[in-house]
């Protein structure tokens, strides 16, 4: 956590002196001054820009001077103070204040302050963790879809070997990217008495600090039942509004595979038309059926990347690059092998998605094993059944991304190495230039 940044010129006479800083109560002793200035004093390189980090009383500094322009202006100085040592992104910062002092010390000495305040919040991003609970009536699916989603559990075996229904509340705490996510799964049998008893320490566990609720509530449920359904969501909003909980509420319309053979858009419009009578929140249509399992990928996307810049951002470039391709489907694993993003061509058969993502985990250690012993850079393999993939190491395990992985039906082996070195060229960009740019 940062706690707090400043900006130090120089006087001739005086020495350093404190331009600008936030927050304005940032406590700057002159020892602590005088600390950072002797760094860049006494350290040998002057030919270059440098980015100090020294610890002082249990804090992390970071420091960033030009020592190219000290015969000229003295020591202008960038300081970040951190509260610890940010182990896990501790190079993401330095990355991101090396670009911040660069620019900052282009701008001219009018703008400068300004400049620097206006950019300085990227290092007082809030908490990226996010807690996710999951409500619903017994058996509408909540733990498959957890299994599957955050576990990688093939569906399929799912859908023939059900789970136990689950008892009280069970957290568990998953990574998103620059998310962690808590994901809180309930029990269906025990939702009436969860929603009745606010006092209760489940209820407590299950709504306190809630990012989202997603309220899943399938086909034959609403079929049969759709009037104690809407009472039931109506409760819950209830339950937001009077502990004014900033929880964002989503209902999941669930197993849509149960509509029929031919789920036509003309019954889901019509669904989707009488649910909105009822309240004005976000309705995802969701299916673990290996046909639309995609459907339940790309509302968990829809939701977390509302939370997650860089998830943005990395669909983005995904984006620009797969509207020149047909059947054709890209992703970006973690380094917990978990998919970040995933993008795919309107005509990509979603039937082989599940198929390809078991292809790729079991790859993965091979090619984690062939990456270590040597300096590999992809793999590329042809399928049977046509399909040409390539998967790349990005080389950026300090932001957690490993693989960027390209499946296609219609490219070929060249293509997509030519395709795979396009959007290598964006994620560098993205991770080390842009920044403090956003
Ligand atoms: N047809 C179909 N069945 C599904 C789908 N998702 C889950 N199921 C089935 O629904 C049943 C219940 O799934 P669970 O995930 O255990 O349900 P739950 O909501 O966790 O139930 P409780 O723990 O009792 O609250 C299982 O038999 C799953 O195979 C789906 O999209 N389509
Ligand atoms: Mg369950």
């Amino acid at each position: 956590m940062a706690i707090g940044i400043a900006l130090f010129g120089w006087d001739k006479k005086i020495g350093s002196v404190i331009e600008v800083k936030y927050p304005k109560s940032l406590d700057l002793t002159a020892d602590l001054i005088n600390k950072i200035y002797m760094t860049f004093a006494y350290s040998e390189d002057f030919d270059k820009e440098e980015l100090i980090e020294t610890s002082y009383k249990e804090q992390t500094i970071l420091s960033y001077c030009d020592k190219t322009r000290v015969a000229k202006v003295g020591y202008e100085i960038v300081t970040l103070i951190l509260e610890e040592k940010e182990n896990v992104n501790i190079f993401k910062i330095k990355k991101q204040l090396l670009e911040f002092g660069k620019n900052t010390f282009k701008k001219e000495k009018s703008e400068r302050n300004q400049f620097f305040l206006d950019n300085v919040g990227i290092f007082f991003e809030t908490s990226s963790a996010k807690k996710i609970l999951l409500l619903g009536r017994a058996g509408t699916g909540k733990t498959s879809i957890k299994k599957i989603i955050f576990e990688g559990v093939d569906p399929k075996d799912l859908l023939y070997n059900p789970l136990e229904p689950t008892r009280g509340i069970t957290p568990s705490v998953y990574s998103w990217l620059d998310l962690k996510l808590g994901l809180f799964d309930s029990s269906g049998q025990e939702l009436s008495f969860l929603l009745e008893n606010e006092e209760d320490r489940e209820h407590i566990l299950a709504f306190d600090n809630t990012d989202y609720i997603v309220y899943l509530f399938d086909y034959p449920g609403w079929i049969s039942q759709s009037q104690d359904l809407v009472t039931e969501i109506q409760k819950i909003q209830k339950i937001l509004k009077k502990n004014s909980y900033s929880t964002k509420l989503l209902l999941f319309f669930h197993k849509i595979d149960l509509i029929g053979k031919d789920i036509d858009n003309k019954i889901i419009d019509e669904i989707s038309a009488n649910i909105k009578k009822h309240f004005d929140i976000p309705l995802y249509f969701t299916s673990i059926h290996p046909d639309l399992i995609y459907s339940l990928y790309n509302a968990f996307y829809e939701i977390l990347s509302i939370s997650s810049n860089e998830n943005i951002k990395l669909k983005e470039i995904l984006e620009s690059e797969i509207k020149y391709f047909q059947k054709t489907m890209f992703f970006i694993t973690n380094t917990h092998n978990s998919i970040v993003v995933q993008v795919m061509s309107k005509d990509f058969n979603t039937t082989i998605i599940n198929h390809t993502h078991k292809l790729v985990a079991q790859l993965n250690q091979t090619f984690e094993d062939m990456t270590k012993s040597g300096n590999i850079d992809h793999l590329i393999l042809s399928s049977y059944d046509n399909l040409n993939i390539i998967m790349n190491n990005t080389n950026l395990p300090k932001f957690s991304l490993k693989y960027l992985i390209c499946i296609s039906e219609t490219a070929t082996a060249n293509k997509l190495i030519w395709l795979v070195g396009q959007i290598r060229s964006k994620l560098k960009d993205l991770y080390y230039f842009n920044k403090s740019n956003k």
